[in-house]
């Protein structure tokens, strides 16, 4: 891309997220989606990791999703519609432990089952924390978007969390895991929702998915 490109690349994400963001459907089970329209990209990642936040950080705003320093906030398939050109899916987190086995079961199988059908899910943003290793729980949601071919980008979240040497060896993991699984988009993402870093980046190329204005 030239600088110019690169500046009409950035606007259009702009743009978009600066539309209005309405939330308009909670699942509980994977019989009561909402009808598939638009383009979907779904947020996803172990619970804590900053899913909501990130959601709210690229709408600007700060309530949208609900979010809490206890994992296992949110607890259903939230929908949201960006603009009527995107819609934005905040997932339940996977892998938290203290979660009542039956529940976690419940909202684990509708993760999957809605990550493996779902035929509108244009992307999966796969968000790992800056500051934790990568788990193995984080290794077999990879390797079932593999599976389904439903592209995910990874995104590291909580970047402010860290020093810039830490964050690079995290981004060189996460280029390493990208290389090692064929449904991974090659580029990584590293943003923080406390300071905005990397969020225009992120904006502007899930634009790319976006319906047309
Ligand atoms: N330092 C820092 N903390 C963050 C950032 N993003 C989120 N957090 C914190 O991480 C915690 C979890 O954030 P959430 O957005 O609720 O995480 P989630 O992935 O939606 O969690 P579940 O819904 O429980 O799966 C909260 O205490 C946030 O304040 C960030 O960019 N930097
Ligand atoms: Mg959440």
């Amino acid at each position: 891309m030239t600088p110019e490109e690169h500046a009409d690349w950035l606007e259009a994400g702009r743009k978009l997220f600066a539309a209005e963001c309405k939330f308009f459907y909670a699942s509980q089970k994977l019989d009561q989606l909402p009808p598939t329209a638009g383009p979907e990209v779904a947020f996803a990642g172990r619970s804590n990791v900053g899913k909501s936040s990130l959601v709210n950080a690229l709408t600007g705003r700060k309530t949208l999703a609900r979010t809490s320093a206890q994992p296992g906030r949110t607890k259903q398939l939230n929908f949201f519609d960006l603009g009527e050109r995107l819609t934005l899916v905040d997932m339940p987190g996977y892998g938290y432990a203290r979660a009542n086995r039956d529940v976690k079961e419940d909202w684990q199988g509708l993760m999957f089952d809605y990550l493996r059908g779902r035929p509108t899910l244009r992307r999966v943003a796969l968000l790992l924390d800056a500051r934790i290793e990568v788990k193995e729980t984080d290794g077999q949601v990879m390797d079932l978007l593999d599976q389904a071919a439903v592209t995910f980008q990874i995104v590291l979240t909580k970047a402010d969390a860290v020093t810039g040497a830490k964050l690079a060896a995290k981004q060189a993991e996460a280029a390493a895991l990208a290389r090692a699984h064929p449904a991974a988009y090659p580029e990584i993402v590293s943003t923080s929702s406390q300071t905005g870093a990397g969020i225009d980046i992120l904006r502007a190329a899930l634009t790319e998915l976006a319906g047309p204005a």
